[in-house]
């Protein structure tokens, strides 16, 4: 086995990493009841239709993270697997209102991450930067106290992030929390694209400022706003396998990072949520290379992209590689 090329993942929901087993332990530990008798049937469950319905039960397991040894545990985990696929930095996505809403302060979340997160150059030569998100089913003002919420620990945050259910929740909705965060000094993600419409990823770099898209992935039906992508080099965080599994597309073969990176864009590829959508980036890398039959050119590209749409200053970017 060659050693796996080493690559910064920029798109990864934190609690998407929470495996069946690991749910099961902390739901005993938390005296919280899963509605599945065991890991085999919870995983029965992972037949999705759309973002809305893996949604639900990403919502639904998340149930099981109380304590701040919780989220320790779920981010060390990520990690060590991150870590074994080759990964040398990672973006960290999380999502403190699903935490909130159900009694768990933020900073018990943060604390939790921010542990393994300190000690995962030494125990896993892993890189590592957090994006907090702001559920975007949910208001402008519930982010916005998000935010206020966050600011005795934004020496942990890089920047925010947009996520959850797109339709009928457009980038325009959140203008004055992003402004609010950059007056912070945080940097600025969103997702876009990924089932909604093309002229949300417009609204994400045109109202919201992001640096890069996550997602992205129906750019493609919009041939102008491709150009300004390729022109202004905007990277998208691509997620083919959770693509496949939330049904964007029917089948790997069909994506089309492939014609992407011919078109000049700036694509990266990434887990997004790996306990749920069948593999970690190392195992993203290797499916996208066989069924789209990317050649070693095409994969290095994919891994240079990675480090040069990070969050990393040139210096330690230097370093990670
Ligand atoms: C997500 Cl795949 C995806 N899309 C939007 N929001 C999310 N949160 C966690 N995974
Ligand atoms: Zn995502």
């Amino acid at each position: 086995m060659p050693l796996p090329l080493p690559k910064a993942e920029l798109h990864l929901h934190i609690e998407g990493t929470l495996e069946p087993e690991l749910a099961f332990a902390l739901a005993a530990r938390n005296g919280v009841t899963l509605p599945y008798a065991d890991t085999e049937q919870l995983r029965e469950a992972y037949l999705f239709s759309d973002l809305q319905s893996f949604l639900d039960l990403y919502y639904e397991l998340m149930a099981v993270l109380h304590t701040v040894d919780d989220f320790t545990e779920l981010a060390d985990a990520y990690l060590a697997r991150a870590a074994a696929q080759g990964v040398r930095h990672a973006e960290i996505f999380f999502d403190p209102q699903a935490h909130t809403a159900r009694g768990i302060p933020i900073g018990t979340v943060i604390e939790g991450l921010a542990r393994a997160l300190d000690g995962a150059e030494e125990r896993h030569g892993v890189s590592t930067r957090l994006i907090m998100c702001f559920l975007r089913d949910e208001s402008a003002e519930s982010a916005m106290a998000t935010l206020e919420a966050a600011k005795p620990y934004l020496h942990r945050i890089t920047g925010v992030g947009l996520d959850s259910a797109e339709v009928g929740h457009p980038p325009s909705k959140f203008r004055e929390v992003y402004a609010a965060a950059e007056a912070l000094g945080l940097r600025k993600v969103a997702h876009a694209g990924e089932e909604g419409p093309p002229d949300y990823i417009r609204e994400a770099l045109d109202v919201l400022g992001v640096e890069r898209i996550d997602h992205g992935l129906r750019c493609v039906e919009d041939p102008e706003l491709v150009e300004r992508l390729v022109r202004e080099r905007v990277p998208l965080t691509l997620c083919p396998l959770s693509n496949v599994r939330l049904r964007a597309i029917d089948v790997l073969e069909d994506h089309p990072l492939a014609s992407m990176l011919e078109a000049g864009l700036m694509a990266t590829v990434n887990s997004d949520d790996p306990a749920y959508f069948g593999g970690y980036v190392g195992d993203t890398f290797d499916a996208v290379r066989g069924a789209l039959g990317l050649d070693r050119e095409q994969m290095r590209t994919l891994a240079r992209n990675s480090f040069e749409a990070s969050f990393l200053d040139d210096d330690e970017d230097r370093r990670a590689r």
